[in-house]
């Protein structure tokens, strides 16, 4: 193991470092042609913008939109990329990695030969050619993916502690979320597992937001949290107890 990451041998099984094991590739020849056995292909036009129409606002957050309505707008771009099925270790039943700050996620990725996910590629993955608010449609449907659980209080002290032992201790005792995989009916178009809620996702952000880093995706406790709707509030050095991420690498 990389020694940088050590501390994870204090609460991870070191079978989670180990990518064999994976369930083979299911979607299509493109994908089995373009990328190894444990990513999917995403290939969509990815427009920088898109807007919806919500039929049911709840203050800040929408829950629902008419459905195939929407409009696009600025620049377009197509996507074309490799990317992990699930949430790092990449391995269906594992529980996703945690508590990895930006940097470190961007370092578990190159170990792998692989990268981040960039903002677009995520979008992408998550809305497919129908630019859909939600990974599985239109309307927040609580059953699909991780993502309604009931939010606890957390110890910040603990959390920000320099000991790995007391953040993890801290960690495990908020951990709501669920081996990759667990709900079979949260995956994308493209085979793409888990995007929105269980953990939030580490990711390369557009050159616009103040970190180089960003979070996408929600987490087990925000049922909301559709396929836009980018976090760059934290700096690549942040570490949570439901922040997460997946590699991603160009296809052959
Ligand atoms: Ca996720």
């Amino acid at each position: 193991m990389d020694p940088h990451y050590a501390w994870l041998a204090f609460w991870l099984p070191a079978s989670l470092f180990d990518a064999s094991g994976l369930p083979p590739a299911s979607s299509g020849v493109a994908s089995a042609s373009a990328c190894p056995a444990d990513m999917a292909l995403v290939e969509h036009d990815h427009s920088e913008k898109v807007d919806h129409v919500c039929t049911d606002q709840r203050g800040k957050h929408c829950f629902a939109y008419t459905p195939n309505v929407t409009t696009r707008s600025g620049a377009v771009q197509h996507v074309r990329t490799c990317m992990d099925r699930y949430e790092a270790p990449n391995q269906r039943g594992a529980k996703p990695l945690v508590e990895l700050s930006g940097d470190e996620a961007e370092a578990w990725c190159t170990a792998k030969g692989k990268r981040l996910c960039g903002e677009s590629e995520w979008e992408s993955a998550c809305e497919g050619d129908q630019a859909l608010p939600w990974v599985y449609g239109w309307k927040v449907d609580t059953t699909v993916c991780d993502s309604d659980k009931s939010w606890r209080q957390f110890d910040e002290k603990a959390l920000m502690s320099a000991d790995p032992a007391i953040r993890m201790r801290e960690s495990d005792r908020l951990w709501q979320g669920e081996p990759s995989g667990q709900r079979a009916s949260c995956v994308s178009s493209d085979g793409v597992v888990d995007l929105t809620g269980n953990v939030e996702e580490w990711v390369t952000s557009r050159p616009e937001h103040r970190f180089r880093l960003s979070l996408m995706g929600g987490f087990w406790a925000k049922p909301w949290t559709g396929c836009r709707g980018t976090n760059d509030a934290h700096s690549p050095d942040f570490r949570f107890y439901e922040v997460g991420f997946r590699c991603c690498e160009d296809p052959r």
